[in-house]
């Protein structure tokens, strides 16, 4: 059932675009040049990105949900405390496909749920809710279409727990500065008693990492490679997608994976819209993402920085990913 009182409107195409020109001017002039990870998710990109979590090469969805399915039981009872419902979260909801797995347990303990997946995206969040309310129509939907990355959500006071969900190892798209207000926020919001299921992605071997980011197939390439795709068509830009090819490195310093597509020779691309010339030397990159990679230390740092204590840490038998709950 999907509440009829639900507030939240979509990004009007308007800011989006006015968005997208301005992070394309300031980032495609700047040195080294850069795009934000946002922009990799149009449509096209979405649905790459859905190839993507079913790779051989891409563990991270795949451990977590792993771990999700061993260890939702233990997950709710140590959140919910009844008779109230519990209220279920979630920042970046997509699909919602890993949720469901704690909708089942919640059912199976006869728990009263209200489910608030948040996303920018209304088409996700469509899915989302009727992903739910098919497999789970006792389950109160609320859900909420905001940029949780600009406009921090501001909860309504709740008579019961909340558990808030950030999934999918989405944190380590961010900077750790970037990642404290969105955190920071979280925190903000829960009362004691609540808690905050953050999944992570964990440093390992470097061949590991490469591969995940450059798999066989060429998924993450043409991923990585849509986002010119998306600057050619909403912005009238020229890009050739054969004169660029796509990186993965894995930077030790900053302990993160980082997307690079590098400009195959020399080149001049023309953004139209925006009234932009520029000239590429071979060689020459474009980051388009980091994706963070965390150890013990890192992770409680980032959480205690925020507000956050770590409760209790699941990870998979080779530790490769982390689920950790978290209390303010
Ligand atoms: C969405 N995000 C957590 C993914 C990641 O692993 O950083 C995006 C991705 N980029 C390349 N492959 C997957």
């Amino acid at each position: 059932r999907v509440d009829p009182s639900q507030e939240g409107t979509p990004p009007a195409p308007r800011d989006v675009a006015s968005q997208l020109a301005m992070e394309v001017r300031n980032g495609l002039q700047s040195r080294p040049r850069s795009l934000k990870p946002w922009m990799l998710y149009d449509e096209a990109g979405s649905h790459l990105f859905e190839q993507i979590t079913s790779l051989p090469e891409y563990y991270p969805t795949r451990t977590e949900r792993t771990l999700l399915a061993g260890h939702a039981d233990a997950i709710l009872s140590s959140v919910f405390d009844g008779p109230q419902p519990l209220r279920i979260v979630e920042l970046g909801a997509g699909s919602a496909a890993k949720t469901c797995m704690l909708l089942s347990a919640a059912a199976r303990k006869n728990i009263d749920v209200i489910y608030m997946p948040l996303d920018v995206s209304a088409e996700a969040l469509e899915m989302a809710c009727s992903n739910v309310e098919s497999a789970f129509p006792h389950v109160l939907l609320e859900p909420l279409v905001v940029n949780y990355v600009d406009t921090p959500p501001q909860l309504e006071p709740f008579d019961g727990r909340t558990l808030a969900l950030y999934l999918g190892t989405s944190i380590g798209n961010f900077t750790p500065k970037e990642s404290q207000p969105i955190l920071r926020n979280l925190a903000a919001q829960l009362d004691h008693g609540d808690a905050l299921l953050l999944g992570t992605d964990l440093v390992k071997e470097e061949p590991t990492l490469i591969a995940a980011y450059d798999d066989c197939q060429g998924v993450t390439a043409a991923f990585n490679l849509n986002i010119l795709n998306r600057l050619n068509r909403e912005l009238d830009a020229d890009f050739d997608l054969m004169g660029f090819r796509h990186r993965a490195l894995w930077n030790p310093l900053e302990s993160r994976m980082e997307m690079h597509l590098e400009s195959l020779r020399r080149q001049t691309v023309s953004v139209r819209q925006l009234g932009l010339e520029l000239d590429f030397l071979r060689g020459e990159t474009i980051h388009t993402e980091n994706s963070y990679k965390f150890t013990d230390q890192t992770l409680g740092d980032l959480l205690s920085a925020a507000g956050f204590q770590i409760e209790t840490t699941w990870k998979d038998p080779r530790r490769w990913y982390a689920l950790t709950l978290n209390r303010r």
